[in-house]
């Protein structure tokens, strides 16, 4: 999987590059849609290609093995061919799910017991059955396995959850391997830096994957319940120590407003689910700031949902009657919003790529932050 650096921004660590897959080339910085069990909800596989210009979306492997099962997804020959979406794909390890699960898990050296959240039943993910169900779900990015020290950890707790991480990490590579993709195409392992909000163990944690060759880097353990202070200064420790010629990751991150400052940190590579579940909601993203639909004051806007937006939903419909379908609990209402954020998060990266190669990326992202934090 190779990585080619077009750009380096000027006054900013932001990047313009471009990563090439079995399954097409992803064009950085990039947003990817979170398609947890399979699909990206309400959304059509035509629709994510065509209209909102999706390059890459996101599989779980915690959600995908419950349910339809591991075995399913071999028979069908993979996750590209069982849900139709013919370019890349990235699968996140179960590390974070399982996490989630709060008191119905329970980590120990070998791995992470837990109860499916669906039935009830007792399971068990390691280091190499994580390993072997990526292979079998068939991710041209596959995640390491790994625990998503909270937000609130301290410092003991975050670095024996951090060497937890790197022992895990290492079978993980074992595991990779002694393994082989099974439909032809590659797949590349990315090692996942935790470390909590302790600059000294992010900075341990980022020099230790750099040590094992991969074809790119994530960043964990952001986002989930520290400051937003915190998180940009673990991006600024950690970004300077991975290779500048690999991609970086920043896992389940964010806001519009967080997605520019992890590209003017050096991140290239997002995930969130917020476009799709803060839409399912009546929370739209725009140029302008956000807009809470189910607000009475757009009862009888008649305009459209978005005159600036680049999805075909955005002047199809109107901020009305979109405000009733998600008022009415109509499905309809949640497959417009979420189709009209997904377009706009992937805008809003390729807008910031053409402002990198421009080299005006870093007074377009002031005047987007100040626009972007409005309430509409
Ligand atoms: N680890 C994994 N997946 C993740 C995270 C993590 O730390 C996060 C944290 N924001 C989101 N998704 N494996």
């Amino acid at each position: 999987m190779d990585f080619t650096l077009h750009h380096q921004a000027v006054n900013s660590e932001a990047r313009a590059g471009s990563l090439q897959t079995g399954h097409g080339t992803i064009e950085t910085p990039i947003f990817m849609p979170v398609g947890t069990a399979g699909s990206v909800k309400g959304i059509h596989v035509k629709e994510l290609k065509e209209d909102i210009q999706a390059q890459i979306i996101l599989g779980n492997t915690y959600h995908l093995y419950l349910r339809p099962g591991t075995a399913i997804i071999e028979e069908a020959g993979g996750l590209h061919r069982f849900n139709g979406w013919d370019g890349p794909i990235l699968t996140d390890s179960g590390g974070y799910q399982v996490f989630s699960l709060g008191d119905i898990r329970k980590l120990t050296e070998e791995g992470a017991r837990f109860q499916s959240h669906i039935d009830g039943s007792r399971h068990l993910f390691t280091p190499e059955n994580v390993i072997d169900t990526q292979r079998k779900i068939g991710a041209d990015i596959i995640m390491a396995f790994d625990e998503c020290t909270p937000g609130d950890a301290d410092f003991d707790y975050a670095k024996k959850s951090l060497e937890l991480t790197q022992r895990w990490l290492d079978r993980c590579v074992n595991q990779m391997a002694k393994t082989k993709p099974l439909y032809g195409h590659n797949q590349s392992l990315f090692p996942i830096v935790q470390g909590g909000v302790y600059p000294q163990l992010r900075e341990t944690a980022a020099k230790h994957v750099t040590t094992i060759p991969s074809d790119g880097y994530a960043i964990g353990g952001l986002s989930v319940g520290e400051p937003e202070a915190d998180m940009y200064a673990m991006i600024e420790v950690v970004n300077p120590i991975l290779p500048k010629e690999k991609p970086r990751y920043l896992m389940g991150v964010g806001t519009p407003i967080n997605i520019l400052e992890g590209i003017d940190r050096g991140v290239d590579m997002f995930d969130c689910v917020m476009p799709t579940r803060n839409g399912r909601n009546g929370m739209l993203f725009t140029q302008n700031g956000i807009i809470n639909i189910k607000n009475k004051k757009w009862a009888d806007d008649f305009s459209p949902v978005d005159p600036d937006g680049t999805s075909y939903v955005d002047k199809q419909y109107s901020k009305a009657f979109l405000r009733h379908l998600i008022v009415a609990n109509e499905m309809l209402g949640a497959q417009i919003a979420s189709q009209h954020n997904l377009a706009f998060y992937l805008w809003l990266v390729k807008e910031a790529r053409r402002q990198i190669m421009a080299d005006t990326f870093k007074s377009w992202k002031e005047e987007m932050v100040q626009k972007l934090g409005q309430r509409l």
